[in-house]
């Protein structure tokens, strides 16, 4: 039997090969963004100027453009970071361990100066809350583009996990394939360095799954080619193939998968986020896991005593949160954004005006956006209220009742 694919890839359904290039960001407005890009979940990369008045794309970078390690060093070299095994693969990821930067630096000095090399394997610091562990250091701050953000507003508020990350990595270090947290946005700034990206509308990852399912670890690896490992990998279209420069900013949206390499010794910010516009994306994808714990699971649903409260548990522990959590993110932000409309009740008639020419225009800071956002919290607790899974819940702990929430949000829409 040929297993082989057929040379040509197959011609991307989203049509253009060339990511959107943003040049000048004195011509580019939020407004712009929000209905080029995050209302038609497109990528695009914006150019360095975006980035150019950061601190640490002068402080954290040599003049040759290369990781001032030194400078790194004297701030954060007592910080533990988390550190993962480019060469070992564990489920679809890489293991990791928790190490000082100070050790890790010392590591990326010898690997780069040893032509790559090193007993230890190539080393990625990937996911370091930096700004969590050091507030008071304005290295960078969240361009306005990305500041709508409902994930991390949540979890600043119960002062839990935050999704704001610092990457840092030596050339040829990577990330296999994936989709980002709970199908979020990201958007990813290098500091220094390069990236190569490989993006992946949504949807196509389908084509890439194995005979059991299983999506890839790396989508450039040989097997894909085997027809009888992977029966539908020429039916994906190739690649949006991305080179981000130094300074650059690249937007990743929701639920596109995606591989990326540090293509020179590199550090880059990295943001998750979600707000009005991929929310409905969130919870989709939440069902989804739902439903697969379900099917995992299910053999035991008449003899288990409190069968769905379990899938919830197994939920939690697999996709990091439940539907419950939900409901409180959920809640959070539409009790902020009715703060935000009570403190200007005359601007929230204003802006809910129909006369009013700017109407609700979510583009517009302050009540505009709150309105926007709390008719997306409003349409999100409608689907969650007709979901069987999430009638099925025990609500007496959820204060308010997930009705009443809606009966205040109504008032609003
Ligand atoms: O830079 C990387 O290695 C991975 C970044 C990533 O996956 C993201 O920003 O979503
Ligand atoms: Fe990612």
């Amino acid at each position: 039997m040929d297993t082989k694919l057929p040379e040509k890839p197959q011609i991307c359904p989203r049509g253009s090969r060339q990511i959107d290039f943003i040049e000048d960001p004195e011509s580019f407005a939020y407004s712009d963004f929000f209905h080029q890009y995050l209302l038609t979940n497109t990528p695009c990369l914006f150019s360095a100027k975006f980035t150019e008045s950061w601190g640490c794309r002068g402080d954290w970078v040599t003049s040759g453009g290369r990781p001032d390690w030194d400078h790194l060093l004297q701030n954060f070299g007592d910080a533990v970071v988390p550190v993962a095994n480019c060469g070992i693969k564990e489920y679809n990821s890489n293991p990791k361990e928790r190490i000082p930067l100070r050790e890790y630096i010392r590591y990326w000095r010898d690997y780069s100066e040893n032509g790559c090399r090193s007993p230890r394997g190539c080393l990625y610091l990937k996911d370091w809350h930096m700004r969590r562990e050091f507030p008071d250091r304005a290295v960078y701050s969240t361009p306005e583009y990305f500041s709508s953000d409902w994930l991390n507003e949540y979890w600043d508020f119960i002062d839990g996990d935050d999704y704001r990350f610092v990457y840092m990595g030596p050339k040829g270090s990577w990330t296999p394939f994936h989709a980002d947290v709970f199908r979020s946005f990201s958007w990813s700034a290098n500091v220094c360095g390069r990236k190569k990206w490989l993006l992946f509308p949504p949807g196509q990852e389908e084509h890439l799954r194995d005979r059991h399912g299983n999506l890839p670890y790396d989508v450039t690896s040989a097997p894909l080619h085997d027809l009888s490992l992977y029966p539908n990998a020429h039916k994906c279209c190739s690649p949006l193939s991305v080179i981000q420069e130094p300074g650059q900013m690249i937007f990743v949206p929701s639920g596109w998968h995606h591989q990326v390499y540090n293509l020179e010794d590199t550090i880059s910010i990295n943001h998750n986020w979600v707000n009005g516009c991929n929310v409905l994306l969130m919870w989709k994808f939440l069902q989804g896991e739902l439903e697969a714990v379900h099917a995992e699971i299910g053999e035991w649903e008449d003899t288990m005593e409190d069968w769905h409260g379990h899938c919830q548990v197994i939920m939690k522990s697999c996709t990091g949160i439940d539907y419950k959590e939900f409901y409180s993110f959920i809640k959070i932000i539409a009790e902020n954004r009715i703060g935000v409309l009570q403190n200007s009740s005359e601007e929230r008639k204003k802006a809910l005006s129909e006369e009013s020419s700017a109407g609700c225009d979510p583009t517009l800071p302050g009540p505009p956006h709150a309105a926007f956002d709390l008719k997306k919290a409003a349409e999100i607790l409608t689907l969650m209220l007709a979901d069987d899974d999430f009638q099925k819940l025990d609500k007496e702990p959820l204060s308010p009742r997930p009705d009443e929430l809606m009966q205040r949000l109504k008032t609003y829409a």
